[in-house]
């Protein structure tokens, strides 16, 4: 990654399976109640182990990773980006990752993908490059239907949505709606199958495999 987009870069994960099992068992979002808060220790702790992986693998590769969870940048009326901005300026590698966090009475989630759009607006970066398990935006659910249709460029074909079971923050519907946002940002976007990071290296190519917003 940091040999395409050198260390200007600022990184973002979701949950997973680390994020979104938890959270459905222990009925997050939700009011504050017992369940909840254990359900935001454990959420918290699992986020935690996944960010700290990640950033184990950077450091072991020379990339100086920093990990920042929106439980502490929570100002009590927004995602306070300030740390990661001075960490950015610093030369060092933000990595956000979503997770629960308290707003008054209530626990609440920010995706990885709120804080794509958050970043987008405060950052204005070249591109945004969002991933997934499916190698761009569809026609219809690829993973349901065998003859679904990469859609190459996406400008504003109709697309269907499949509901996901175990997700808590709305799935690729969510995903669509922030990378949509980023584009009306004037922020080159694209969706990519994180299944081959090598993509990443053609975005502008003629064998590009994913989709780019226009
Ligand atoms: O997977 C939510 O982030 P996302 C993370 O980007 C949790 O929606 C804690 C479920």
């Amino acid at each position: 990654l940091s040999k395409i987009c050198g260390e200007n870069l600022i990184l973002v994960h979701g949950g997973g399976s680390f994020g979104h099992i938890a959270s459905k068992k222990y009925g997050l979002p939700g009011k504050i109640n017992e369940t909840t808060l254990r359900g935001c220790s454990i959420v918290k702790n699992d986020m935690a182990l996944l960010n700290n992986h990640i950033i184990s693998i950077m450091v072991e590769n020379g990339m100086n990773g920093i990990g920042f969870s929106p439980y502490h940048l929570w100002n009590g009326s927004e995602v306070d980006y300030k740390p990661v901005v001075k960490s950015f300026e610093l030369g060092q590698i933000p990595v956000i990752y979503g997770d629960a966090y308290i707003d008054r009475d209530e626990i609440k989630i920010r995706s990885g993908d709120d804080i794509m759009v958050d970043l987008a607006r405060i950052f204005k970066p070249e591109s945004a490059i969002f991933f997934s398990d499916v190698d761009g935006v569809f026609d219809r659910d690829p993973k349901k239907y065998k003859d679904a249709k990469l859609i190459r460029r996406f400008k504003n074909e109709s697309i269907s949505f499949a509901g996901i079971e175990n997700d808590v923050t709305g799935g690729m519907m969510k995903k669509f709606h922030s990378m949509m946002e980023c584009r009306e940002m004037g922020v080159k976007t694209y969706l990519i199958n994180g299944q081959y990071p090598e993509r990443i290296g053609d975005l502008e190519g003629e064998k590009f495999v994913g989709t780019e917003f226009v």
